[in-house]
Order: C-alpha cells, then structure tokens, then sequence
C-alpha cells in the first residue's frame, strides 16, 4: 500500500531499488489547491535523474521547483526546511555548476493550472551521496529568479515565495501489487543515453 513509511527508504537507496520500484512523489502536501505526481529514475549512480510527471491547480506562470532538505510536509510544507545544499553553495540556475543539489529551477503552468515536468539533472541522485529519496520536493507560489535577482534572498531562495505543495520521494511497491511491472508504470528506465 501506498504510501511506505518514511522509514522504510534512505538516501542510500541501492541502485538495485529503481529497477524494481517506482520511486514517486506525490505532491499531497500545502492547502491541497495544487496536487499531481511525478515519477524519477536514474540508470545507474552516474546516470541523469529523469523526472516526469504533472501539476495541477497552479496559477499561471513558473513556480520554483526544489528539492528540500527534509521528507517533512508539516507546517505548510515549512517542515521541509531549506533547499537540499549539501556542498554549501548559494542558490542558482539548475544549468549552474555551483548551486544546491536541489536547485531545480521553476515549471511553468498553462492556464488550465496545468504544468507538465519533464526534466533531467546531474546534480541529482537516487543513490548515496547526493540521494534524495526521504528528502521533499517543494513547489513555489512565485518564480524562482535562479540567483539572478541581484538581492540577499535570491542567493538563497532564488524569492519564489511561498510554499503551495510538496512531497516526499518514495519507493512506492503498488506499482508491483497491481499486477504492473514498476519499467511499465514509472515508464523512464529504458535509454542508458
Ligand atoms: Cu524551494
Ligand atoms: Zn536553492
């Protein structure tokens, strides 16, 4: 059943746990205005982290995309403390070569309130050093200006603003329960490109 306890998966996920689960987040933190859910994979400890999925229910525009510290939804999504930064740089663009881990930049939604992710990233892993299974993805209400804002809290932030949703990335086993293979469902672990 979904979802597993937090407990249950590290940031050392073995590189063995994304061939057999799909690891997910599912955005079921903040005032539940804006929900959806993305899939990650990676083939292999050097490999990209693909990420695919939707949002719904956003405003119009780009709206930070993070990877927080902490797999904590609580206080509007506050519970997942700051950006994942484990080399102590300041916040910039995901194309940036010093920035945190989890700087993901912004994804943008239509209209409808609908944006579709589908991004990799280096930076990222599922595996060891740098893992962010257990860890929270956090979506802004703003944009976040990728260190360019020429302020304090750009540096930091990037001043998307507030938090409007956020997830915890898990393995999740339903993927095999329902009778699926986790390859079919989670789609992404096919290229080694
Ligand atoms: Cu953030
Ligand atoms: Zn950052």
């Amino acid at each position: 059943m979904y979802p597993k306890s937090n407990t249950e998966v590290t940031t050392e996920t073995p590189f063995w746990a994304s061939l057999y689960f799909a690891i997910q987040v599912r955005f079921t933190g903040g005032s539940g205005d804006v929900t959806g859910s993305i899939y990650l994979s990676q083939v292999g400890p050097d490999g990209e982290v693909e990420v695919r999925g939707a949002l719904e229910g956003l405003s119009r525009g780009q709206h930070g995309f993070h990877v927080h510290m902490d797999g904590k939804l609580g206080n509007g999504c506050k519970d997942a403390g700051g950006h994942y930064n484990p080399l102590a740089y300041t916040h910039s663009s995901p194309s940036s070569p010093k920035r945190h881990v989890g700087d993901l930049g912004n994804v943008e939604a239509g209209a409808d309130g609908r944006a579709e992710v589908e991004l990799s990233d280096g930076h990222v892993s599922l595996f060891g050093g740098h893992g962010i299974v257990g860890r929270a993805f956090v979506v802004h209400a703003g944009e976040d200006d990728l260190g360019e804002g020429g302020d304090e809290g750009s540096k930091k932030t990037g001043n998307a603003g507030g938090r409007v949703t956020c997830g915890v990335v898990e393995l999740v086993s339903e993927a095999v329960e329902d009778g699926r293979a986790p390859q079919e469902k989670s789609q992404p672990l096919t290229s080694g490109a």
